[in-house]
């Protein structure tokens, strides 16, 4: 087959990966060719094992979706409400991408999900915080944001209040534009308001987050049932949801008498359904 065939055909399968994405309303799509794992944009990066086509040797695409987590949910973290919200979005993640690997599998492209997360509990991350295959890298590589102070990839639409799957592929697909511009404005909101003192200010990759101290703390609201933390993607300023709630002063959170409503809401919600 000549190149020029096989490129329209690829165009041709992404397109219909794009409207079965859109069917089951999947708001972030992105692809990323391997090898763009094999010229790092930034040090330091990761070992070769993570890489996918060290995971799936036959992978030459990595498709990544990403699904927003509510802004006024998030806002009443810790609490139960924002873990309901995260278990349910881990979920449609890992059954998106499972459907969507089966959705190749049937065209004949060799295809895998990938968890949304992949570790067996908290008890995992104390031991060893990292898991076999990088998801925010991956959304990186497909041209779906830029990393924050806050080591999350902020995202034009949600800042960094969003969570992704991954579909690693063998099918050649073309691969979108990095998104080289920084989204992350170096308020410092994050840093200041992380409540374990788990961030620097240093951009990423140069500070990387404290992950022991992190997931102590997340270990801690576990107990209580009411994990995860995520003070860090709820305070950001950056993303277009802050606009569609009416939000775009992040300071809310920390000076009480700015949104003193929203503060006695997050309040009631944090008394119900936890230890
Ligand atoms: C382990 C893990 C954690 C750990 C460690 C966090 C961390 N910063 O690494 C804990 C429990 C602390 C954690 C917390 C959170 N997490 Co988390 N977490 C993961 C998980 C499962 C694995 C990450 C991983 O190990 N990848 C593999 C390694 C290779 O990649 P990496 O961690 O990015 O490592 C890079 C660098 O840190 C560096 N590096 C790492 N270790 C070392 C060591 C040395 C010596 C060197 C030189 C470099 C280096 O190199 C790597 C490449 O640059 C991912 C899901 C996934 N599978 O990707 C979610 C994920 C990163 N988490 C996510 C989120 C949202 C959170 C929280 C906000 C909690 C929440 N859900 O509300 C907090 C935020 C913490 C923060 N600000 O950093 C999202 C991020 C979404 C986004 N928009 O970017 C992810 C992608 C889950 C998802 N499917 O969407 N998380
Ligand atoms: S999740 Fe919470 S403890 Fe962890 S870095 Fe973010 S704000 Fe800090
Ligand atoms: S809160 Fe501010 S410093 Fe932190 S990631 Fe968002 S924009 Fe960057």
């Amino acid at each position: 087959m000549s190149s020029n065939k096989a490129d329209l055909m690829n165009e041709d399968l992404l397109e219909a990966v794009r409207q079965r994405c859109w069917r089951m309303e999947i708001p972030l799509v992105g692809v990323a060719d391997v090898r763009r794992w094999e010229s790092p944009p930034f040090l330091p990066w990761m070992p070769e094992e993570f890489y996918p086509h060290s995971i799936f040797p036959e992978a030459r695409s990595v498709i990544v979706i990403g699904l927003p987590i509510s802004l006024p949910v998030l806002e009443t973290s810790p609490s139960i409400y924002y873990r309901e919200l995260y278990a349910t979005v881990n979920v449609l993640l890992d059954q998106y991408t499972y459907r969507l690997s089966n959705f190749l599998c049937e065209r004949g492209h060799p295809s895998i999900f990938v968890p949304r997360d992949g570790y067996s509990g908290i008890q995992a991350l104390l031991k060893n915080p990292m898991a076999f295959f990088s998801v925010r890298h991956a959304a990186f590589l497909a041209g779906l944001g830029s990393f924050g102070v806050n080591n999350m990839l902020l995202t034009p639409r949600y800042g960094p209040r969003v969570r992704f799957g991954a579909v690693l592929t063998a099918a050649a697909l073309p691969s979108d534009p990095l998104q080289m511009e920084t989204l992350c404005n170096r308020c410092m909101r994050c840093v200041k308001m992380c409540p374990a003192g788990a961030l620097g200010e240093k951009d990423y990759p140069q500070g990387l987050t404290d992950r022991m101290s992190c997931a102590r703390h997340s270990a801690e609201l576990n107990r209580r049932g009411i994990s995860p933390c995520g003070i860090c993607i709820k305070v950001c300023p950056v993303g277009e949801d802050r606009e569609l709630f009416g939000r775009q002063d992040a300071s809310i959170y920390s000076k009480k008498e700015r949104f003193s409503e929203g503060h006695k809401a997050w309040e009631h919600v944090q008394s119900y359904g936890g230890l």
